[in-house]
């Protein structure tokens, strides 16, 4: 059986290099579970959410799985602190941070000895959190769906490489095989895939969210909020419509983010695929089939060998 091994399976003692988005609303306790399960690493999303729904969360995948896993804490929510605490107290042994420098945050996880891995979208910041501590990084590149940088995966990796000396995690564009060979090309040593996970059977995305990832097309994964300093890519929609119009006739920011608030909810739980907010990143219009988990890791895995081996007409075969 053929299989790829790089330094980040002993850093999280998992089987595979492969990690899953810390996606609000989508990244629950049962789909992170499923990903542990897997031989991947399963990622619970706090978003926005409280502590004691996330400590739910976290034991609905301790009851699931003896994998190691780890809980995102997404740093403009209100809860960051109650998070911490969480994670602490619950022992989760690796977390991820997103839309944020986590920076003074990293002696207390390093204390309590728990991995730190947060999200970046600049070779100036992942320099500072090397400096600072963290285990990893998990370089995300534009390509991604929901709030994103500026540079692309693909010039962003190498550059990364070039100036740090802990494990990057490659995000932003990669839904097989061929992206995960392209990236480990590029220097990283494994990868996170957000828009790929949520087409999973253990996904628990409304059933319209996921046959919109399916319906799209490549171009169909838009960027709106860049007046507000907050771009985040979504499928294009009504709300995408509505917010480019409030962007362009200059409309205060305040309103603009009020007008998104609530809506990624509104299109994960209530399937609102015209008003809410279908978060996805470019390589959208390349997920085609809602798989079980453990089906899209084993197959992403063989492919990543196989291309690895210059064998790339298998996937073509498909
Ligand atoms: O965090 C994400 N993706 C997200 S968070 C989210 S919830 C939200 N919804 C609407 C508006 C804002 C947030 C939906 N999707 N990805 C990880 C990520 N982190 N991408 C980029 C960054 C990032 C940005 C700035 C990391 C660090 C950073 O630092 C700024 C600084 O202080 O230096």
């Amino acid at each position: 059986m053929k299989t790829i091994k790089t330094k980040i399976c002993e850093l999280f003692e998992i089987k595979y290099p492969i990690l899953q988005g810390g996606m609000a609303w989508v990244a629950t306790g049962e789909l992170a579970a499923a990903v542990s399960q897997a031989g991947g690493l399963g990622i619970i999303g706090a978003g926005n959410a409280p502590r004691e729904v996330i400590r739910e969360e976290i034991h609905k995948v301790k009851k699931r799985t003896d994998n190691n896993f780890a809980v995102n804490i997404m740093l403009l929510s209100p809860f960051v602190d109650d998070i911490i605490e969480l994670v602490i107290e619950e022992e989760v042994p690796v977390i991820s941070t997103g839309a944020g420098n986590p920076g003074k945050y990293i002696n207390r996880f390093k204390n309590n000895k728990i991995k730190v891995v947060p999200v970046v979208s600049s070779v100036a910041l992942a320099k500072r959190l090397a400096r600072a501590g963290a285990d990893a990084v998990i370089a995300e590149g534009t390509e991604a769906g929901g709030h994103i940088g500026e540079l692309t995966t693909m010039a962003m990796i190498p550059q990364m490489a070039d100036a740090i000396n802990i494990p990057i995690i490659a995000a932003g564009g990669i839904a097989d095989g061929r992206g995960i060979a392209a990236v480990l090309s590029l220097g990283a040593s494994g990868v996170q895939m957000g828009t790929r996970f949520v087409c999973s059977e253990e996904s628990p995305a409304h059933a319209k969210y996921k046959e919109a990832i399916l319906s799209a097309r490549d171009r169909d994964a838009v960027v709106t909020g860049k007046s507000t300093g907050h771009p985040v890519r979504n499928l294009k929609n009504r709300l995408t419509r509505k917010i480019d119009k409030m962007e362009a006739q200059g409309t205060k920011k305040e309103e603009i983010e009020e007008a998104a608030t609530g809506k990624l909810r509104e299109a994960v739980q209530n399937g609102n695929i015209n008003e809410g907010s279908l978060m996805a990143g470019q390589i959208a219009g390349m997920v085609e089939d809602i798989l079980p988990v453990k089906e899209i890791i084993d197959k992403v895995v063989y492919e990543t060998a196989l291309v690895i081996e210059k064998n790339i007409e298998y996937i073509k075969e498909q």
